[in-house]
């Protein structure tokens, strides 16, 4: 699945999982989205295809994930994103960036080295990942900082794909100044100068801060269950 997809209020928005190539079946679920789920999110088996369309009417940072049970299965195995859909031009004061992180967990059967990892069901079952992870890698951004330049307004949008673990949302010396801890993007809903924004696995949030070095260090300060391999500020 794709990492993230953007519209704007009423403009409709489509999606199609065509030929499922996989022995098993997969489906799509929008967050964003009114919809009849039975017929919509059903699971598509192999060789066959869905398509269906919606009004993304409500403004939000949304998850979007595979809904074929086992759906933590699904989920831990990477098939998830995020969907932006932006408020109308106004509402929200334009940023000088926008980043958007998927928070995710991986439960492995191995260290994966000498062959693909694959899902490990008791420690999805007991909540241990072995990685806790940000747009599919644990650690990037250690490597690779998102960037800014001081003083310059950068926006965060924050999905918690889970499957089971809350991500606390931080950036490291400073304050949002603005937050939607639910990720609804409404002026009236917002909360101003919190230095934490919990984002529960499975919703979304966007907050604000303005820069103040070049390079941001962000964290999760989701506390353990981690196992001593988990790692955390990816
Ligand atoms: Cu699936």
């Amino acid at each position: 699945m794709s990492p993230r997809r953007c519209s704007s209020p009423s403009t409709t928005s489509s999606s199609s999982l065509t030929s499922n190539k996989g022995a098993i079946p997969h489906s799509v679920d929008f967050h964003a989205t009114r919809i009849a789920p039975d017929k919509a999110f059903g699971d598509v088996f192999p060789g066959k295809s869905v398509s269906y369309s919606f009004r993304a009417d409500d403004p939000g940072v949304f998850m979007y994930h595979c809904g074929t049970k086992l759906v933590s299965m699904h989920i831990a195995n990477g098939m998830y994103g995020a969907i932006v859909v932006e408020p109308p031009a106004g509402v929200l004061p334009q940023a000088d960036r926008n980043y958007v992180l998927v928070a995710g967990e991986w439960y492995l059967d191995s260290d994966g080295l000498k062959k693909p990892a694959q899902f490990n069901m008791a420690k999805a079952h007991a909540r241990q990942p072995d990685w806790m992870i940000f747009n599919g890698y644990a650690g990037q951004y250690v490597e690779h900082p998102l960037t800014a330049k001081p003083g310059e307004l950068v926006r965060f949008r924050v999905v918690d794909a889970g499957p089971s673990l809350d991500t606390d949302f931080h950036v490291v010396g400073t304050i949002f100044k603005t937050a939607y801890t639910f990720g609804d993007m409404n002026p009236a809903d917002a909360l101003h100068d919190v230095q934490t924004v919990t984002v529960p696995a499975g919703a979304g949030a966007s907050s604000t801060s303005r820069s103040i070095s070049p390079a941001f260090t962000r964290s999760s300060h989701t506390p353990s269950p981690l196992s001593t391999r988990a790692k955390s500020g990816s």
